[in-house]
């Protein structure tokens, strides 16, 4: 089988062609980069409700992790605007023409190997002093005065304690404004990874090496959270949210969540008490009841959350009815079973675990 010259990669004639295909391919480049920015920016940034986004940061060293970010993100912007632009003038300027002189090789030039040398470690530099300097700062000490919290990953939901409280929550975070936070992390099984992309970068929760990360929220309001070490078959249901609160709102929410459980009055409630502490309480723990189980969350103040499931489900009477009815399917690989619950016993369980204020 035979071949043209021309076709040939490497040969002399196919390198000197005029270079179409480069001038074409640099134009559908630009085209491609610009639409995928542009959707990307309207996804990611356009939307500052986006509910996990690193463009719209609310805490010191969020801010500090998107500064950099951005910064990374105008050097990339000017080097793929530079290369595009002068693939093109290059392709269009030096393309042969017909009748024209070929162009001609050359080897070697020092002067243009120390400046295509020199500019990429001037990039580097300019981007590896801020970096570095961030690192410092967010993975030093936290700040004086810093709220304590452990947060403990588990397949697949977030344990938070207050040691200095005195208080064990699940799923729902809640800090002061203005305040540092000192985060531990743990885990009990597998790698986890604790994120809430407005308000700090990601960390792993690894078993038998605690890690921590501290941020001051600066900004009052709901952040949404997520493990983002793959952990199992729910790793993807595995969320949390951080709710910032005023000092005010913070102080009456440790205040309440420091009592023990209190029974909504009704029969269906407490009917709906008998179960937990007889059923329930073999996993979960509700204090004031007898009910002192370690594998599920602590449910002493369960009502007063949002969310139930690790953040997948909203915590009214049909999200807790769906969620009793047979956990592993609203969460695949739950450690909580499907209990064969009955009707009756589901409409009293949701009616005693919505009073959990
Ligand atoms: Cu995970």
């Amino acid at each position: 089988m035979s071949h043209n010259l021309e076709d040939l990669p490497g040969s002399r004639r196919h390198r000197l062609r005029p270079s179409a295909r480069a001038l074409t391919l640099s134009a559908v480049s630009v085209i491609v980069v610009l639409i995928l920015s542009a959707i990307l920016w309207v996804i990611f940034a356009g939307s500052a409700d986006h509910l996990q986004t690193t463009f719209n940061p609310k805490s010191d060293n969020a801010i500090k992790i998107h500064d950099v970010y951005t910064l990374v993100w105008i050097l990339a912007g000017i080097v793929m605007a530079a290369v595009l632009a002068l693939t093109l003038a290059f392709s269009l300027v030096f393309r042969e023409r017909p009748g024209g002189k070929a162009a001609s090789h050359i080897h070697g030039n020092p002067k243009l190997e120390v400046i295509w040398t020199l500019i990429p470690v001037i990039i580097g530099i300019l981007i590896a002093i801020p970096s570095f300097q961030v690192i410092l700062d967010t993975t030093g000490d936290a700040p004086d005065g810093a709220i304590e919290i452990v947060a403990t990953g588990h397949q697949w939901w977030f344990e938070f304690e207050y040691p200095d409280e005195g208080l064990v929550t699940a799923n729902e975070l809640h800090i002061p404004v203005g305040r540092p936070v000192n985060i531990e992390l743990r885990s009990v099984d597998v790698i986890h990874s604790f994120w809430v992309p407005q308000l700090s970068g990601k960390v792993d929760m690894v078993p038998g090496h605690n890690n921590r990360l501290w941020f001051t929220p600066n900004t009052p309001g709901e952040y949404y959270g997520q493990c983002a070490e793959f952990c199992g078959t729910s790793h993807a249901n595995m969320r949390f949210r951080v709710v910032v609160d005023s000092e005010a709102d913070y102080a009456a929410w440790v205040a309440a969540q420091t009592s023990d459980a209190q029974v909504a009055e009704g029969e269906l409630a407490q009917a709906g008490e008998g179960i937990a502490t007889t059923i329930c309480a073999a996993c979960h723990t509700i204090r004031g009841t007898g009910a002192a189980g370690v594998i599920g969350p602590d449910l002493t103040h369960v009502g007063s959350r949002g969310l139930i499931a690790s953040g997948i489900v909203d915590n009214d009477a049909e999200g807790l009815a769906e969620w009793l009815t047979n956990p592993p399917e609203v969460k695949p690989g739950s450690k909580m079973p499907n209990l064969n619950l009955s009707g009756d016993q589901i409409e009293q369980l949701v009616a005693y675990l919505q009073g959990l204020q």
